[in-house]
């Protein structure tokens, strides 16, 4: 750099090398070298000895499916997307148009693929199945489009995905057990976050990175490598509207960080009400999500399998923390594909101070 504004300063009288250097200096600064998500991918998977290339290939699928509904979720309003498809989901919520498109070409990209043996989505009640022989070794779990309630009032919203490793042997299909298995032997897990840039963060077991959406390229960019959640925050996010029905520990930890006696700030209140934005936000900036359980959901709002686990995941892998309030996020055995839990996840230090809350209360 500067070698080259020396090269600037010598030649810049010359006014007809001026657009030369012009053209040279933009060239210059734009970077040819970039990763993407596949480069990363392939190189990741040329270090593991026995890869079969399986993984890129899965992956690569879910890309193209958030994609999709990324340039459908710019396009929404003009294309006649937004509003109610008039149904609702196993969960009993309203389905909207988005949510429809969003899980057709979840299932269709990852069915395509011949790599995944059996799937679980938000809107569908049951396990999805996949035709014996084009089963694969994988098993994945998804919430297509996560924050509906926001699709349209144009707020963020995500998609979310987590992926196992099957349990049963390819030759007899896939069951139901192979999407019950802990949070703890994910293979890796991600979410895609539709806002004013479209952010993939994908963790294969290692780092947590972060890709931007290049819409003129349509490759998803590493921007983010190796994120890794701050220690402390000073931002809380939970739906205060929910504190009658809260618990004796969560309204302790939330008067805490709202009247703090200990000489230090208050903190900030951020709540989107999109779980993928809200923990986005969390990872970056530090703090506390919290979805807990309360009088109202005493077994929690959010899903274990597609909401709760991928995102505590990504959570501890980034350096933080996701407990339900009695365990690790991670540790549950899910008994069926839909199963709720209470989620409070995010900087490791804020986390261990509301589990301390918990322990006291329970004593
Ligand atoms: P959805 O799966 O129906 O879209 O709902 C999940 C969302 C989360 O993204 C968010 O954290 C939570 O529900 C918001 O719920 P509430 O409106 O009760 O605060
Ligand atoms: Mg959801």
């Amino acid at each position: 750099m500067q070698m080259y504004n020396q090269q600037i300063n010598t030649k810049i009288s010359k006014k007809k090398n001026i657009k030369y250097l012009l053209i040279k200096m933009s060239h210059t600064a734009i970077n040819t070298n970039f990763v993407t998500l596949t480069r990363n991918l392939v190189f990741e998977q040329q270090q593991v000895k026995e890869a079969s290339g399986d993984f890129t290939l899965l992956l690569s699928s879910i890309q193209t499916a958030c994609k999709f509904i990324s340039s459908k979720v710019k396009k929404a309003g003009i294309a006649k997307l937004y509003g109610h498809h008039g149904t609702e989901n196993s969960s009993g919520d309203q389905v909207k148009k988005l949510d429809i498109l969003s899980n057709e070409v979840f299932v269709n990209c990852l069915r395509s693929s011949g790599k995944v043996a059996i799937m679980a989505s938000e809107e569908e009640d049951k396990p999805i199945e996949v035709e014996i022989k084009n089963q694969g070794k994988y098993v994945v779990s998804f919430d297509p489009l996560d924050g509906s309630s926001n699709i349209d009032a144009n707020v963020s919203i995500g998609s979310i995905f987590a992926i196992w490793r099957r349990q049963t042997e390819e030759e007899t299909g896939a069951t139901i057990e192979d999407l019950l298995q802990d949070g703890r032997s994910l293979v890796a897990a991600g979410y895609c976050l539709y806002g004013s840039s479209t952010h993939l963060v994908l963790c294969t077991g290692h780092q947590v990175n972060g890709y931007t959406l290049d819409p003129s390229l349509g490759e998803f960019l590493l921007t983010h490598p190796d994120i890794k959640i701050p220690k402390r925050g000073n931002i809380y996010s939970i739906n205060e509207g929910n504190s009658t029905y809260w618990d004796e520990s969560v309204k302790e930890y939330i008067q805490a960080k709202k009247f703090p006696t200990d000489g230090t700030s208050p903190y900030s209140l951020r709540y989107i009400g999109s779980m993928v934005a809200d923990v986005h936000r969390t990872l970056l900036y530090g703090g506390i999500f919290l979805y807990p359980t309360d009088k109202r959901s005493p077994k929690g709002k959010l899903r274990v399998l597609y909401e709760c686990f991928p995102m505590a995941y990504i959570v501890e892998k980034a350096g933080g923390k996701a407990i339900t309030g009695e365990c690790n996020v991670l540790d549950i055995k899910p008994k069926s594909i839909h199963e709720r839990c209470g989620i409070i996840c995010g900087s490791v230090e804020d986390v261990t101070e509301i589990e301390n809350i918990y322990k006291t209360h329970k004593q």
